[in-house]
């Protein structure tokens, strides 16, 4: 054991590369973008980059070419290139659940290998494709009818987390291409109002669930199945023979698939090498290609595959990813950014913050080295966000400002999906003005200039300053929005990397799920007052027994 306080000798602050950026940053800190962008009339040029059809402009950044050589150099010191060749051939490089971490074995070409204990996986991929393919089908050509014989018009996800935010995300980004005689909802939160609200007004004999749970035990997802088993059966006449045209599983359980009553026939695999928050393009994917079709999300496929090529193979100063996860490490560790604004200009990724919020923080929020030592810097900063332009109306002011420094992700469509007048080019202009207004701001002079009073000048200033990156793509496809969650996938490895962190455990879920399972008997109000808790957990539980009364 290493005592506390200490860092391992891995620690990136013991990098030659870290150190040069510690005295980098001093020289450069105080440095304006207005002054960065006069002194170089190419550096918009010199700081973007394009791959994949992203459009990347990191040129608003407090950063100048000598900041990304230098973060590229930090990242070969910590053996980025290495881990990217580990995780790609299949290491088990998540060393505290011993897995291997293979999200790029799930859109991998159908002739490709990777290996995982001597076994290839993509084949298997392809065939779990190939099954969810042939379910979807049938389901949207009405082939598949309910127990009644009607066709199934609403699908219904159930599951949390990675079996939840990224199904949601990709329904609502991939709106535009789904099936419009079709509805399809979510039931996540483990409060009956989600269940009631998600099947509200919906016929059961029309309706499939698809259970979707890696473990198939997780207590949110297993109470919102039974009482959509309850519905069904309610609504189907009490025939149990019924469920097994109404219910789907998304499992790597199959004992417990079977144990709840669906048929392992219509089970869809994938395994313990997908982590939940990198599970939407795996059957937990299932609903999105009932909404979409198998050709629609074998193109979203490519999209995440073509961002994994990239990824593997450009050098690290050209690397998308990389280039986004180090400007992370940048404002992090060296400006002490405590957040990153997430801020699409595309109504469709309404949902992509929510999503990107577990990707990053529930991979990146660790506090302790692969070696189990205390990390030496602060690791995964909180993502937050909103669509635009609703934002700019309420919390952009803080951004603009406040007294905090906060890193924004601007992305961007050249193309509308529903062309509405000039409506398009008023948002387009909308996150353009807002990278310029951040990075250049408005000076006491020129406020004055505009015959502002003196006393108001000051709250009319605008330091400028504040970093934003522009991701503009042409229009949001399935490959679009595939190749944009695997960029962020990346850069939150390239952090993680840097850190030294495991970005693929999530220990620090488990203590509130544990200490619920002991609290649930204890609402019972026949059973004995609780006196275990502390004080205060004692009595809310005593509280709550009173309101809840014999109501049930
Ligand atoms: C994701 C997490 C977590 C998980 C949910 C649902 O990386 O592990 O969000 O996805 O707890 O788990 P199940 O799919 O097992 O129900």
């Amino acid at each position: 054991m290493t005592p506390p306080g200490s860092h391992s000798a891995s620690s990136p602050v013991d990098r030659p590369a870290w150190k040069a950026l510690v005295a980098h940053h001093a020289a450069i800190r105080d440095r304006h973008l207005r002054q960065l962008f006069q002194q170089d009339p190419s550096r918009a040029e010199r700081m973007s980059m394009e791959a994949v059809g992203i459009a990347f402009d990191y040129s608003k950044h407090r950063a100048t070419p000598e900041t990304i050589t230098l973060l590229v150099a930090l990242a070969e010191e910590c053996g980025l290139r290495g881990r990217i060749d580990a995780m790609f051939r299949g290491d088990k490089i998540n060393v505290t659940e011993k897995r291997a971490v293979l999200h790029v074995a799930l859109r991998a070409p159908r002739g490709a290998t990777i290996t995982v204990d001597g076994a290839n996986v993509v084949p298997e991929v392809h065939a779990v494709l190939d099954r969810m393919a042939a379910f979807a089908g049938k389901v949207r050509s009405g082939e598949w009818k309910g127990h009644t014989g009607k066709r199934i018009r609403n699908v219904i996800n159930v599951g949390i987390g990675g079996s939840d935010l990224g199904p949601v995300m990709a329904y609502e980004a991939l709106k535009a291409y789904s099936d419009r005689s079709m509805t399809f909802r979510f039931v996540s939160n483990v409060d009956g109002t989600d269940f009631a609200e998600a099947t509200q007004g919906l016929d059961p004999a029309e309706t499939l669930f698809v259970i979707s749970s890696k473990t198939f035990t997780t207590l949110e997802t297993m109470t919102n199945a039974h009482s959509a088993r309850a519905w069904a059966l309610k609504g189907l006449g009490g025939d149990e023979k019924g469920i097994a045209k109404h219910f789907v599983a998304v499992s790597t359980n199959a004992a417990e698939v079977s144990k709840f009553g669906i048929d392992t026939a219509n089970m869809f695999g994938f395994w313990d090498w997908v982590g939940g928050r990198y599970s939407m393009d795996s059957a937990i994917g299932l609903s999105t290609m009932l909404a979409v079709g198998p050709d629609r999300f074998r193109e979203m496929l490519e999209g995440f595959r073509a961002m994994d090529e990239h990824f593997r193979t450009a050098p690290l100063s050209q690397n998308m990813p990389a280039l986004l996860g180090l400007l992370g490490v940048w404002y992090a560790n060296f400006f002490g950014a405590q957040t990153v604004a997430v801020l699409p200009y595309e109504q469709y990724l309404k949902r992509f913050p929510a999503y990107l919020q577990q990707l990053t923080m529930e991979s990146n929020g660790k506090h302790v080295t692969l070696e189990g030592t205390p990390v030496a810097v602060d690791t995964g900063p909180i993502y937050w966000g909103e669509p635009g332009t609703n934002g700019q109306h309420s919390f952009y002011q803080l951004i603009h400002q406040g007294t905090r420094l906060i890193p924004c992700d601007f992305i961007a469509f050249g193309q509308s999906l529903n062309p509405l007048g000039k409506h398009h080019d008023m948002l387009l202009a909308n996150v353009f003005a807002q990278g310029e207004a951040l990075a250049f701001g408005k000076t006491a002079e020129e406020v004055k200039a505009e015959g502002t009073p003196d006393w108001l000048v000051p709250h009319r200033v605008f330091s400028g300053n504040r970093p934003s990156s522009t991701f503009l793509l042409e229009k949001l496809t399935p490959f679009a929005l595939g190749s944009l969650v695997a960029l962020y996938e990346h850069a939150v490895f390239t952090q993680g990397t840097i850190w030294n962190i495991n970005s693929f455990d999530q220990w620090g879920v488990e203590l509130g799920k544990v200490l619920a399972q002991r609290i649930i008997p204890e609402l019972d109000p026949s059973t004995p007052q609780p006196t275990s808790h502390d004080s205060s957990t004692n009595a809310l539980i005593r509280r709550y027994r009173a309101m809840r009364g014999g109501a049930r």
